[in-house]
């Protein structure tokens, strides 16, 4: 298997955890996606990443289409439950940390990456609030758990680890660790992880 990606996408990271923690092999193919010539415009349509290239029959995207099929691959650590209940409330732990990190990509986006005269505040702000908002409500549904779901690691953990750590990536100055003590004590017991050190996002791009 090739997986297209970058150094400072969450959604790849996501994707690079998943894999490391189920033990496949995989050759990691960096691409930027914003380049005009990204190779990855032949396996994705939609010209993002993560692009996962399956060995035998095409290739998979998004991140939760791909780590649903990466878990699926192997037994070695269950990452989602069967279905059922849990199963929905792990995906609902996904749907909240993939919000976040669609609302610091597009503020980031918008000021870094657009002259200052396009720019529009009152939108990123927008984006931050959903930010703060979903950091309040994660840390109040982890409340004192080991982990997001309870005792064990599942994709939900490494879901909310990906996110947070884009926010030290991109909005260092946020200092959410202060105002959200159950999620920074998350976020360090998972910083220690091989899985979460081997994929800390790079910051040249
Ligand atoms: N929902 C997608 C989001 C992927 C995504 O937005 N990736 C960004 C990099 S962080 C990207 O490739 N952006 C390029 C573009 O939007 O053209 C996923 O979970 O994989």
């Amino acid at each position: 298997m090739k997986l297209i990606g970058s150094l400072t996408s969450p959604y790849v990271r996501k994707v690079r955890i998943v894999l490391a923690e189920k033990k496949l092999d995989y050759e990691f193919v960096l691409d930027d996606p914003w380049a005009e010539a990204a190779q990855l415009k032949a396996h994705n349509p939609l010209g993002k990443v993560p692009c996962l290239i399956m060995d035998e029959s095409g290739s998979l995207f998004d991140s939760r289409v791909i780590v649903e099929y990466l878990d699926a691959l192997s037994p070695v650590s269950r990452l989602i439950p069967a279905p059922g209940r849990e199963r929905i409330e792990v995906k609902r732990w996904e749907a909240v940390a993939d919000g976040v990190m669609d609302a610091a990509a597009n503020a980031f986006i918008e000021v870094n990456k657009r002259a200052a005269h396009l720019q529009d505040l009152q939108y990123r702000q927008r984006q931050m609030d959903k930010i703060q908002a979903s950091l309040a409500y994660m840390e109040s549904l982890l409340g004192s758990q080991p982990h997001c779901m309870g005792v064990n690691l599942c994709l939900a953990d490494i879901a909310v680890g990906a996110a947070l750590g884009y926010l030290d990536l991109r909005f260092n100055e946020l200092d959410w660790r202060t105002s959200h003590p159950e999620l920074a004590r998350l976020a360090a017991k998972l910083e220690e992880r091989p899985s979460f050190i081997n994929t800390r996002p790079a910051t040249s791009q």
